[in-house]
């Protein structure tokens, strides 16, 4: 079985049953003048995590592993953004600089030049921070008989991390990249990784995408 080096203890995967999880790697947070940075976040933290992911991308289009990849954000008339949400993020449905910020449709709101899905890849638009919260992404794995993740994007201890613990109460088995997930404080970033696989794998494993990408390769 192909196995990868990771921690806290090598991770193995089965071909057939493993997905690959590409987390909100949208305008909105990742472009130089988008919402993110309108935050005062340094999108260029977020960024690094370009160029890995599209190796991975490279790598795992030349298998048969399904792709799936996830876009937070909000119908036009925000009816599926919480009240409380929004509280907190009241600029969410304002205009930005790539048009309403987090809504569907909007230029923001879309995936980054780089990373574009390809016609046959799986797009999940998820209005939380969790991938299977109020959205299909469940039975979408069990049709394809998914058994194990490996979980990409960003943040990491947001977005990645909701999805990683939602994915791990369902029984699913996550291996987290470290250089292809990013967070914009990197205090955030390396807590979010060691909380994943501490404890023995308390969310999963944690490991580094070229080492994944020799062994699906092979
Ligand atoms: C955030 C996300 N950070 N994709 N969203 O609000 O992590």
């Amino acid at each position: 079985m192909p196995t990868v080096d990771a921690k806290p203890t090598p991770f193995e995967f089965d071909l057939d049953t493993t997905a690959l999880l590409v987390i909100d790697m949208q305008r909105d947070f990742l472009l130089p003048g988008g919402f993110g940075e309108s935050l005062g976040n340094d999108v260029a933290q977020l960024r690094r995590t370009i160029g890995p992911l599209g190796e991975l991308l490279k790598a795992w289009r030349a298998t048969n592993m399904p792709i799936i990849h996830t876009r937070e954000g909000h119908k036009p008339d925000l009816s599926d953004c919480p009240p409380a949400k929004l509280k907190r993020g009241p600029m969410i449905g304002q205009t930005g600089n790539f048009g309403r910020i987090l809504i569907q449709g909007e230029y923001g709101h879309d995936i980054i030049d780089e990373l574009q899905p390809l016609p046959n890849e799986t797009v999940v638009d998820k209005p939380g921070k969790g991938a299977f919260y109020a959205t299909d992404l469940q039975e979408i794995l069990e049709k394809s008989n998914t058994k194990s993740l490996v979980v990409t994007g960003v943040t990491t201890e947001v977005c990645v991390h909701t999805t990683v613990r939602e994915a791990n109460d369902r029984g699913y088995e996550c291996l987290v990249l470290a250089d292809c997930v990013g967070s914009y404080f990197p205090e955030f970033q390396q807590a979010g990784l060691r909380m994943i696989a501490a404890q023995g794998g308390i969310f999963g494993w944690v490991a580094e995408s070229p080492a994944l990408i020799e062994e699906i390769a092979r």
